[in-house]
């Protein structure tokens, strides 16, 4: 294992105020957002999406690296090239997805854990000759009467710390991606318990199996209260339970936090990460930033439909939200730019 390879890849994944794009939706995602916005469920069209992502001018700016899926990190970028190399054209760390999906856990209803271990370390071997360097996992943990249980959530744990050992063996930098879901009308006091249990179980299990924390991401939930909950906390309210949470689980080596948006508004994943960053500015041991798919690229698929035509106001719509992202993590966003 190059240890010193996997913390300067971590570290820049993180630096100079950037994140993460998640563009990884697998086959069944992108054509159910494809369907939402009105655009063919095709092949053709998913690669005209991708395409049209990597070559919005100055997304490099801001973002650091972007998370493919199988069927892209296989195709060609717009002028021939491998889809991972147009990415490194534009600046941006190339990085796959190695999860199969999340399947019902048996006897533990409403519960699921991961697939995707068989053959792992051999695809890990291929996605590096195609120019990977790091790489993400999902789990999901649900809430609900009695859920998340303390089986579905050492399971997901012994899944990641098995796929993140995996990776950092075979040179690429885990991204672990524990999901609590935002699903129900749970209040943020139970988000606050279940991630708290999750993050405590995930970075055990971490320690168990040897992975490196400094060569390692960690790509979260906020502490929200569910989509549908009667009552809906502050935005300062959220960015404190969040960073209470993560102070009291996540070592202080591991380089970066990475979240996910979940189903959130793109403005308020923006503004509920500019109040972490803003408010615990001296205070936070990692760099907090994001790795979004939904609240960066949502409002570019509603402009671009599938249109040739419509491919620059769509990349001028993702490279401001990268760019308002970036602002986030500086602690330097204002709801007042969204208007500029
Ligand atoms: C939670 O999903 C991840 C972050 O996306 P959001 O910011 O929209 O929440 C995302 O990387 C997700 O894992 C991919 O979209 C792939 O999802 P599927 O379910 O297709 O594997």
């Amino acid at each position: 294992m190059d240890t010193s390879k996997l913390k300067q890849t971590a570290s820049q994944l993180v630096a100079n105020h950037k994140g993460l794009l998640a563009m990884d939706e697998s086959t069944g995602t992108a054509n159910k957002r494809f369907a939402e916005a009105g655009i063919p469920q095709t092949l053709a069209m998913r690669e005209a999406y991708r395409n049209m992502i990597i070559t919005t001018p100055k997304l490099g700016e801001s973002i650091s690296g972007a998370i493919l899926f199988d069927e892209t990190i296989r195709q060609k970028g717009p002028d021939g090239t491998s889809f991972p190399s147009a990415v490194e054209n534009a600046g941006i760390i190339p990085g796959i997805k190695l999860d199969a999906g999340a399947k019902d856990i048996p006897f533990f209803p409403g519960e699921k854990v991961t697939e995707g271990l068989d053959g792992l370390r051999d695809r890990i071997a291929e996605y590096v000759k195609m120019g990977a360097r790091f790489a993400k996992w999902r789990a999901v943990i649900a809430i609900g009467n009695g859920l998340p249980t303390q089986t579905c959530i050492d399971l997901n744990a012994q899944v990641l710390a098995r796929y993140a050992a995996l990776c950092q063996e075979g040179g690429l930098v885990p991204v672990v991606e524990p999901e609590v879901l935002m699903d129900g009308s749970h209040t943020l006091e139970s988000c606050f318990d279940a991630t708290e249990r999750t993050l405590h179980a995930v970075f055990a299990e971490l320690y168990k199996q040897r992975v490196l924390f400094e060569g390692m991401l960690l790509k979260p939930n906020m502490v929200l209260a569910a989509l549908d909950a009667p009552e809906q906390p502050g935005i300062d309210e959220v960015a404190d339970a969040t960073i209470h949470c993560l102070l009291r689980t996540v070592p202080a080596a591991v380089p970066g936090v990475v979240f996910l948006s979940g189903g959130q508004s793109s403005e308020l994943a923006s503004a509920r990460l500019n109040a972490m960053n803003s408010r615990f500015k001296s205070k936070l041991p990692w760099a907090v930033t994001f790795s979004y798919a939904r609240a960066i690229q949502q409002p570019a698929m509603d402009i671009w439909k599938g249109q040739d035509a419509n491919v620059p106001a769509a990349q001028k719509a993702l490279e401001h939200r990268a760019h308002m992202n970036r602002l986030a993590r500086a602690g330097e966003y204002s709801q007042a730019m969204e208007t500029v």
